[in-house]
């Protein structure tokens, strides 16, 4: 079961001047940011301030062979991922799994802050490519 919107993940070539042009533009002030070497990524989380509701994630490439590199020599930058937070992200993927839908790793990974992580692939969930995130304190 989704229990809420978590983030929506945007490709950006530089970490920095997005944050930057985030804050300048929209006021919007990270919260969070780190470096997943397995993901390939260098990230923030984005959030109004005092918002607790949905973040924004900017998601920078470590590597040429990475995901967000991929996308943006594919598509430049633009909404990567939307992110769907869960209680429990095993008990998710087998319920996906038993409706058909691909998911793209046997076994979840770690994302921001410890949270586990999975992915639908985007052409079983509408063009979108949906990733389903457990945080690490549970809630
Ligand atoms: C590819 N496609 C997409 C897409 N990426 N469609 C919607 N949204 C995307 N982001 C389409 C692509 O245009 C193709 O359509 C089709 O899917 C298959 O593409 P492909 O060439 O076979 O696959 P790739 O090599 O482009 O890889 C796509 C996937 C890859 C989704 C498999 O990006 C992946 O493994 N993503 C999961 C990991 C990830 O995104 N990590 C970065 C965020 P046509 O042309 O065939 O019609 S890390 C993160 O979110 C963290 C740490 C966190 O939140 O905690």
């Amino acid at each position: 079961t989704v229990l809420a919107v978590d983030h929506v993940g945007i490709a950006v070539a530089d970490l920095d001047a997005a944050i930057e042009w985030y804050a300048s533009t929209f006021g919007l002030v990270a919260t969070h940011t780190e470096t997943n070497e397995e993901q390939g990524v260098r990230e923030a989380m984005l959030s109004a301030p005092g918002d607790a509701g949905a973040a924004v994630q900017l998601l920078a490439p470590l590597r040429k062979d990475s995901a967000i590199a991929k996308f943006l020599d594919r598509s430049g930058p633009g909404i990567q991922q939307l992110a769907y937070r869960v209680a429990d992200v095993d008990a998710s993927c087998a319920a996906l799994r038993e409706k058909g839908l691909r998911l793209l790793y046997d076994e979840p990974r770690r994302g921001t802050a410890g949270s586990r992580i999975n992915f639908v692939h985007p052409k079983d969930a509408g063009g979108v490519l949906v990733e389903l995130v457990e945080p690490a304190d549970g809630h």
